[in-house]
């Protein structure tokens, strides 16, 4: 289980029109407020490596649990996600205790 209420505010400023699903566009424009520069392609390659059942779109439970998940780094312009499949799902929760 992933505590989703943690992310749920990072959630609410991803999505912008609020319909419950980030894309790749709310993402680059989120990033462009926070001064970080995002092409396209790398809002894209971002929200697909986030993008567990893979529409597109990123839940706030996907969110959560990307965030959660060990693997959780900022995408890199040279490590595209597709080689970096996520494997680890059925890890250990590595629940941190607060
Ligand atoms: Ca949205
Ligand atoms: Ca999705």
């Amino acid at each position: 289980m992933v505590d989703t209420d943690k992310y749920a505010t990072t959630f609410a400023m991803l999505d912008r029109d609020g319909d419950g699903r980030v894309s790749a566009a709310e993402f680059k424009e989120l990033m462009g407020t926070l001064g970080v520069a995002f092409t396209d392609e790398t809002a894209a390659r971002a929200i697909e490596m986030m993008d567990a059942d893979g529409d597109g779109l990123v839940t706030l439970e996907e969110l959560a649990s990307y965030m959660s998940s060990p693997a959780a780094a900022m995408p890199r312009e040279d490590s595209p996600p597709a080689s970096r499949s996520i494997t680890t799902a059925k890890a250990d929760p590595s629940d941190r205790a607060r």
